[in-house]
């Protein structure tokens, strides 16, 4: 299993000029041919041999220059063909044959239902024919696909279509012509009896554009949502970004069995139908924007990652970071942006953070890998994200824009480095980011520990803050990193001070009321003057910088907060400090064997909630807790089954102590009309079924009765489904089958729904979870082959289930590693992904250490694909 390092990178060979590819294609013998136009890359050193990819193909024919090629002058090994003594110009053409039904690894060309497609990125076409099978080999593309006229009416591929015919034997024809110069991992094939539906969009020059969503026939009705995501992502992208489409025609495919979300293929993107089939009745308020936030990833990844490509993978999250910050900034300006910034940096606090402390944990540009498939993580897309978020921070919003038109302008048509993305970014503003760029290079996540001091004789306060990066499994040494930290004082009356600095950096003008200290040092001390009483502050507003920031915060300080503070972000993070206090209270009272209460002081704050006139959005992202997960990251050594038994008794207490405030809130935000996916809705369905599931706690006929009615009436999913949560995860064994059975005769045709219906009972508290996701294994609906069959059974039951997954017992564990050593023979990329939770052992008790390093042990003695042999050779003690 080599190793491959950044360090090690040189330019390509040869360059392709130009790509002529024929797809004759069959379920188990499709044959490919290339005509491929070589040149000599003058950075390289004359008289080196030609080496293409190739992986699971079988050579048929190959030639030069229109001669074939004897057996002496060419080398063929599983994953490369080498010619030597090559000229510097010629013609290469290979004929190979592939077996696209028997393709279950989801990279290169494979089978889903009866349509073909492909899924190139990072590396699946040299499972479709030979190639420089790397990013920085650009080349313009010609295909030709053949198929059956009645299974595939319907053949696509990048660019525009300039040729189609009839051919023998009920067999047509299709040519695509992709005018701009990509590489492989862009290019897409699709065919299968599809049905369209067509709009169109004029861009800011007036050019019109076709808009093309593909789909089987029994979700054309679920499209309209994707459809108007798109239109508006291409105006935003326009607005914000000034980037105009550049082909006449933009298609998107929805295919069931699918290992990422989407794939932004030039022209023809690919999608998991997860992420763009949708109506109110089948699809949750959540999926519609995911589906809004994956559609406009897609798109904007045009100009950041198309156009502008990766010179490299280790330059991944040069389009992915910058991307989801695009798409982030998308979706805030479409929603509500103080809830959306909340999602995004939950997730990234909860999930990133805990990849960034465990044994994968990789630099946002790492510099080595053995499989690229196992960087597609949320370090490389999340941090990516926060990574350009600090950048755009730093310029502000109009430099910001001047170095990213600066960025696509210089490197348009090239494959390029995060380096250049820095470089744009640097001249356009002056700003020196050397040191910045140990965001990078160092992996973990950086803890501040923050002390102030408040000087009532000079009216100054000083904040003096510490960073310190733990060290990751490989890279022992941390330096300071440049950190921008959003600060803000508060007033006891709860009003912000301005702010005059007298010692330290900071962005902002002297007066303002928010300042961003620059922190570079290992230690460093803000001083502030004329402070006229000792404030409260405001750290980290809006999340500045990916950073564990902590403070002792009394519990006054944070209720003032909560109440008080400018920052939205900064008020429901306070309110979220005091439920993580509270319930780290009462863990410890659990583990020392006392009955474990909630501080009343919780309680009255979240009574103070109920009564604000916060919009409901907000209202229901304040009342939830901390997840287990994220309380989990708070500990060294997690307590699992103190935090789930402390966080149900913490949500019972709240119900109890507030049941008719919660009733009134109920009342106060009924819905009425037609389901809207939009910002005000959404927020008030959130707000009422996070009511209604603190009430289901009380476990009342009424509540419960007034939950199966939601249960039975919803017109939307948004609350069939939390209905149904709340249903299946209390203690009525009898409704919850009552429901599932129901739920389960409305939705069997629907796969999506179904997918809900597995997660649901996946994610179920009650003891007998295990038995059920291994019942349910073998429910019709279920394939191990099916990648979002996997992620909402096994995924959701491994990952989200944790008191159940971490039993005493080990019984999941094993179960998960006999579900991963079945899966990898299938499908790496999906079993590496899902192994994960065994690898995170270093937070658990001895005991259940030493049972997932059993299963870890186990794993690794059997033949593994380089992908899973990766993941556990790192996870190893
Ligand atoms: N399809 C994946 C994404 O868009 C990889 N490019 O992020
Ligand atoms: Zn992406």
């Amino acid at each position: 299993n080599p190793v491959i390092y950044l360090k090690d990178y040189l330019p390509p060979a040869f360059l392709a000029d130009k790509v002529e590819l024929t797809f004759d294609l069959y379920p188990n013998q499709t044959r490919v041919k290339s005509a491929i136009y070589f040149t000599r890359n003058e950075k390289r050193e004359s008289g080196l041999p030609l080496e293409l990819h190739g992986a699971d193909l079988k050579l048929i024919s190959l030639s030069l220059d229109g001669q074939s090629v004897s057996d002496d002058r060419y080398v063929l090994s599983d994953d490369q063909l080498v010619i030597t003594e090559v000229p510097d110009r010629f013609l290469f053409e290979a004929e190979v044959e592939i077996d696209p039904a028997n393709n279950t690894s989801l990279e290169g060309l494979y089978r889903s239902n009866t349509m073909f497609c492909t899924q190139c990125e990072a590396e699946g076409f040299r499972k479709i024919t030979y190639y420089p099978d790397r990013p920085d080999v650009m080349s313009s593309f010609t295909t030709t696909v053949i198929a059956d006229k009645t299974e595939y009416p319907v053949l696509l591929s990048n660019g525009n279509p300039v040729d189609k015919g009839e051919l023998d034997n009920n067999r047509h024809f299709v040519t695509w012509q992709d005018p701009f110069h990509k590489p492989a991992y862009l290019f897409a094939l699709v065919a299968g009896d599809l049905k369209l539906v067509k709009d169109s969009f004029t861009t800011m020059s007036g050019r019109e554009v076709a808009l093309e969503i593909w789909v089987e026939p029994e979700n054309l009705s679920k499209c309209d949502h994707a459809m108007l995501s798109l239109k508006n992502a291409m105006k935003w992208d326009e607005e914000v970004y000034g980037r105009e489409y550049d082909l006449d025609i933009y298609m998107i495919v929805a295919v069931n069995d699918f290992n990422m979300g989407a794939m932004e293929n030039k022209g023809l993107n690919i999608f998991n139908s997860s992420c763009v089939l949708a109506r109110a009745d089948t699809a949750t308020d959540m999926a519609f924007q995911r589906i809004e936030g994956v559609v406009a990833h897609e798109y904007f990844h045009n100009w950041s990652g198309n156009r502008v490509t990766c010179r490299d993978w280790f330059q991944l999250s040069l389009k992915e970071g910058f991307t989801v910050y695009r798409d982030q900034c998308f979706s805030a300006d479409m929603n509500d942006a103080a809830v959306k910034r909340i999602e995004d940096v939950s997730m990234l606090r909860t999930a990133q953070f805990a990849e960034d402390a465990g044994p994968t944990a990789h630099p946002v540009r790492p510099d080595h890998f053995i499989e690229i498939s196992n960087f597609y993580t949320l370090t490389i897309y999340e941090k990516g994200s926060e990574v350009v978020r600090m950048i755009a921070n730093l310029l502000g919003p109009d430099l910001f824009r001047k170095g990213s038109d600066l960025y696509f302008e210089r490197h348009d048509g090239q494959a390029v480095t995060v380096e250049d993305f820095v470089a744009a970014m640097s001249e356009v503003s002056g700003i020196d980011f050397e040191q910045f760029m140990r965001w990078y290079s160092q992996a973990g996540t950086p803890q501040l520990d923050v002390s102030d001091h408040y000087d009532a004789e000079t009216k100054q306060y000083h904040l003096t803050i510490r960073q310190m990066t733990p060290v990751t499994k490989d890279q022992q040494d941390k330096l300071p990193l440049h950190i921008p930290v959003k600060t803000g004082l508060l007033n006891t009356d709860g009003q912000d001070i301005p702010l005059i600095l007298v010692q330290g950096e900071a962005s902002g003008q002297q007066g303002d009321t928010d300042r961003v200290l620059h922190l570079r040092e290992a230690e460093q001390t803000f001083i502030f003057d004329q402070i006229p009483d000792a404030p409260v502050p405001s750290l980290l507003r809006g999340f500045s910088a990916p950073v564990k920031l902590s403070f002792p915060y009394s519990q006054q300080q944070l209720l003032h907060l909560m109440r008080h503070d400018s920052d939205g972000f900064n008020r429901w993070d306070a309110g979220q400090r005091l439920a993580v206090d509270a319930l780290q209270t009462m863990v410890s009272e659990f583990e020392s064997g006392r009955v474990p209460e909630l501080d009343s002081g919780l309680v009255e704050a979240w009574r103070n909630l109920l009564g604000s006139d916060l919009s409901p959005a907000i209202l229901a992202e304040m009342l939830s807790l901390p997840e287990e997960a994220y309380l989990g990251e708070q500990y060294d050594v997690i307590p699992v089954d103190g935090i789930h038994a402390c966080r149900r008794i913490a949500r019972k207490t709240l119900a109890q102590a507030l049941e008719s405030e919660l009733r009134t809130c109920l009342e106060t935000h009924q819905l009425s009309g037609p389901y809207k996916p939009d910002a005000d809705d959404i927020g008030k369905r959130r707000l009422n079924n996070t009511c209604l599931s603190y009430l289901m706690t009380l476990e009342t006929a009424e509540i419960t009765e007034r939950v199966w009615q939601q249960f039975n009436q919803a017109d939307n999913m948004t609350d069939q489904q939390a209905a149904l949560t709340m249903l299946v995860h209390s203690g009525q064994d009898e409704k919850a089958r009552e429901a599932l059975e129901q739920f389960e005769q409305q939705w069997q045709q629907d796969a999506l729904v179904m997918d809900m219906w597995f997660q649901v009972q996946a994610r179920r508290p009650q003891p007998d979870a295990l038995a059920r996701v291994k019942a349910l294994m073998s429910h019709p609906g279920f394939s191990l082959k099916n990648p979002n069959k996997v992620r909402s059974l096994v995924g959701a039951y491994c990952g989200q289930n944790r008191v159940n997954f971490h039993g005493l017992d080990g019984h999941s564990y094993r179960f998960l590693a006999d579900v991963v050593l079945e899966l990898d023979q299938m499908n790496p990329q999906i079993a590496s992904r899902l192994i994960t939770p065994l690898t995170r052992w270093q937070k658990f008790d001895a005991k259940r250490q030493q049972m997932m390093q059993t299963e870890l042990q186990r794993i690794a003695q059997a033949e593994l694909s380089n992908d899973l042999y990766e993941v556990i050779s790192k996870a190893l003690p």
